[in-house]
C-alpha cells in the first residue's frame, strides 16, 4: 500500500508512534509518506521506502496567525496526486483529520484518480484536553466521524471519545507499541557511574513536561524516595514545566539530587542505567514512555489515570495509584528500590507484558487490517 502519514514533529508519543509505524510499514514493502511541519522527532536518517514531506505555511502581512491547516491540507492533495496514496493516516486529530478530510474532499471533487481513504488515529490529548475544548470540539468531532477509518490508542480513550464528542464512528483500539528488536535493556555501566554511585539508585521521568504530566508529584515523589534510599533523578525531556520541576526540587531540598537531561532523541541509553520510572500523570491515554521503560526492564510507578491500567498491571508489572497519593507511590518507589527480589520480579513482568502484548510484529499489522477494511468498504 502507498500510505501518507500526517504526525506533528515536535516532542511527543504521538509523533513517535507514527514514525515507527512508517519505519515498520516501509520494512514490510510499502511506500510511505511522512507528511510535517518539520521533520519529525526520532525520524533519524535515510530509511528505505520512507520519504518526508515538509508543509509549508507562508507569511503574509495580513495574517497574524499561520495558516497550517491549509498549508497541511494542500500538501496532502499535492503527495496524494503525485505518489498515488492509498489512506492517508493522520495520527492525532486536532487538525490532522481536518487537513485529511479537507485533502480527501478536494481529491473527490476532482475525479483524478481515486481518493485516498483517511484513517484518523486518536492519540489522547487532542480528545481529552484540546478535542473537546468547546472552541474546537465540532471540528473535531465532525473530522472524526467523517474519517473512513478510526482508531484510539486504548479502550480509555476509545470509550472518552464516545462520551466527550458524542462520536457515532465505530472506533478500533489498536495500542502503542515498540520495536522490541531494539528496545532491550543495554549494558551500560560507564553511563551509569556519570550520574550515580554503586549505591546510588537511578529514578527516571520523560515526558514533554506539559502539565498534564504532574512535574510537581515527579519531584515530589522523588524527594520521598531520597529521604529513604540514596538516589538521583534523571528528568529528560523538555517543556513549559521544566521550570516547575526545578523550583520544586529546590523547595524540596533535592536541588542537587535532579538532573535534567533537556530533549533527548535517543532514550534508550538512559533507560537502561534507569532502575525506577515514575508517570503520576493527571491523564495518560496510554503511556508510551512507560512501555519503553518496561522494556528495558524498568519497574514503572504511575497513577491508574485513563490507558495506563491497560499497559501495567497494578503489583505485578508496575505498581499504579490514584493520580496525586505521593505518599503511596513514594511507597513503591522505596520497595522496589529496597527489595532485590520485588524489583526482578516486577522488572521481568514489566518485559514479559511489553513481549507478548506490545511488540511491533503483533501491532503493525493490525494497522495493514484496519488500512485493508477501510480500502474495502
Ligand atoms: O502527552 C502528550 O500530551 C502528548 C501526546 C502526544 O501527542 O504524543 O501523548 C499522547 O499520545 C501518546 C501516544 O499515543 C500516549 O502514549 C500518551 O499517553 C498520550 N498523552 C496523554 O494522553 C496525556
Amino acid at each position: 500500500m502507498n500510505v501518507g502519514i500526517i504526525c506533528y514533529a515536535s516532542m511527543g508519543g504521538s509523533g513517535i508512534v507514527a514514525i515507527e509505524l512508517g519505519k515498520a510499514l516501509a520494512d514490510r514493502g510499502h511506500q510511505v509518506h511522512v507528511i510535517s511541519a518539520d521533520q519529525p522527532f526520532r525520524l533519524g536518517t535515510f530509511h528505505p521506502g520512507l520519504v518526508f514531506h515538509q508543509v509549508n505555511t507562508p507569511s503574509y502581512p495580513l495574517f497574524r496567525e499561520p495558516q497550517y491547516v491549509i498549508g497541511l491540507a494542500n500538501t496532502v492533495v499535492q503527495v496524494a496526486r503525485e505518489q498515488g496514496l492509498d489512506i492517508i493516516h493522520a495520527h492525532y486529530a486536532v487538525p490532522h483529520a481536518t487537513a485529511a478530510v479537507l485533502a480527501r474532499q478536494v481529491l473527490d471533487a476532482t475525479h483524478e484518480t481515486r481518493a485516498p481513504r483517511v484513517v484518523t488515529t486518536l492519540h489522547g490529548t487532542d480528545i481529552t484536553v484540546v478535542g473537546a475544548d468547546p472552541s474546537y470540539s465540532e471540528i473535531v468531532a465532525f473530522s472524526i466521524d467523517q474519517s473512513d477509518g478510526v482508531t484510539a490508542v486504548s479502550e480509555s480513550l476509545r470509550a472518552a471519545t464516545c462520551r466527550d464528542l458524542a462520536i457515532h464512528h465505530p472506533i478500533d483500539v489498536i495500542p502503542n507499541f515498540l520495536d522490541c528488536t531494539a528496545y532491550r535493556r543495554l549494558a551500560s555501566t560507564d553511563l551509569r557511574r556519570r550520574y550515580a554511585s554503586d549505591e546510588t539508585r537511578i529514578v527516571m521521568h520523560l515526558s514533554n513536561f506539559r502539565p498534564v504530566k504532574r512535574i510537581d508529584s515527579v519531584v515530589e515523589v522523588f524527594a520521598r524516595i531520597a529521604a529513604k534510599v540514596p538516589a538521583v533523578l534523571l528528568l529528560a525531556g523538555d517543556g513549559p514545566e521544566v521550570p516547575t520541576a526545578r523550583r520544586r526540587a529546590r523547595q524540596l531540598g533535592v536541588a542537587d539530587q535532579v538532573r535534567l537531561l533537556g530533549a533527548q532523541e535517543n532514550v534508550l541509553p538512559l533507560l537502561s542505567i534507569a532502575d525506577l520510572f515514575l508517570l503520576p500523570s493527571e491523564q495518560e491515554s496510554f503511556g508510551l514512555a512507560a512501555l519503553e521503560a518496561m522494556a528495558c526492564d524498568v519497574p514503572v510507578v504511575a497513577s491508574n489515570a485513563g490507558g495506563l491500567p491497560e499497559v501495567i498491571e497494578d503489583g505485578v508489572s508496575g505498581f499504579l495509584h490514584p493520580v496525586g497519593d505521593v505518599e503511596a507511590m513514594s511507597a513503591s518507589g522505596i520497595a522496589l528500590l529496597t527489595d532485590a527480589a520485588l524489583h526482578r520480579r516486577v522488572g521481568e513482568a514489566a518485559v514479559r507484558v511489553v513481549r507478548e502484548r506490545f511488540c511491533a510484529e503483533r501491532i503493525v499489522p493490525m494497522y495493514e487490517a484496519h488500512y485493508r477494511r477501510v480500502l474495502a468498504s
